[in-house]
């Protein structure tokens, strides 16, 4: 039973997964365009297993049979070099994996490049819940010619980043963003690690004490999603979790107006 397992679990496993429907409890269905590129990338890596890993074991099951010794005592065939497969299969893969390499940096590199105006949730982590703040850059502040470390500190500082909102209340447990919009976290923590992650957005960010790490998206899907603490954090991890409302544009206006604005002098000092 347990050879079965070894020999087909994990190709059965790899099948299972390139099934959209069944794959939604491996990957989370993305809600964000980056989240969408993200996921069609997986599935492409996933495809290239699946086919190379057939392909290979298909070879080698065909070589056992055919090559075999077919009586007692006799020698199997003695095939040795052939340089025109072993270029084929040291080209082949070495161009997969610059091609996939170089996709991949694509999209690391479109995180260092946000748009100009954003939407900024700054989402401050401690044990156990959350802070967010909302800001938006100053008309006179192009955020898009500033670099990611200008824009980390500004927060806070009125004259060029305007604060909305400061959702700064004690276990705050949900928050709203608005849908089709480009938004910017920073995210950071007050007093050990811990990690912003919305499944559906296909990115994650570690909160370190002290630093603030940033990431962006563009929502594309109005619904109610959860933000989970993705780092073990103390005794109460587990309840760190939040309502994510990605809700029309119009509906976010209304619903940030609405919002009771935090105490001064509360506001969390992260970074
Ligand atoms: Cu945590």
């Amino acid at each position: 039973m347990k050879s079965f397992q070894l020999k087909w679990g994990l190709p059965l496993l790899f099948l299972l997964a390139a099934f959209p429907g069944f794959s939604d409890s491996f990957i989370a269905q993305p809600a964000t365009d980056y989240g969408l590129k993200i996921v069609g990338l997986s599935y492409v890596m996933m495809v290239l297993c699946v086919v190379f890993f057939l392909l290979v074991v298909g070879v080698i099951a065909y070589s056992l049979w055919k090559f075999r010794a077919k009586k007692p005592g006799e020698e199997g065939v003695a095939i040795h070099g052939h340089t025109g497969l072993e270029i084929i299969w040291t080209v082949i893969p070495a161009g997969i994996m610059i091609a996939l390499g170089v996709i991949s940096t694509v999209l690391v590199i479109d995180q260092l490049n946000p748009p100009k105006k954003t939407l900024i949730v700054k989402v401050t982590g401690y044990q156990f819940g959350w802070d967010f703040e909302y800001y938006q850059a100053d008309a006179s502040f192009d955020s898009g010619t500033a670099d990611v470390q200008t824009v980390r500190n500004i927060c806070g500082n009125p004259a060029v980043m305007v604060k909305l909102k400061s959702l700064h209340v004690k276990s705050t447990d949900e928050f709203t963003i608005p849908n089709n919009t480009d938004i910017r976290f920073l995210t950071s923590a007050k007093d050990v690690i811990h990690s912003f992650w919305v499944p559906e957005f296909l990115i994650k960010r570690d909160m370190v004490p002290g630093l603030v790490a940033d990431f962006w998206v563009h929502t594309n899907q109005v619904g109610e999603f959860t933000a989970k603490c993705a780092a073990l954090c103390g005794a109460s991890h587990g309840l760190m979790v939040a309502k994510v409302h990605v809700v029309d544009p119009q509906q976010f206006q209304t619903w940030l107006a609405a919002q009771p604005v935090a105490a001064a002098g509360s506001a969390p000092q992260a970074n």
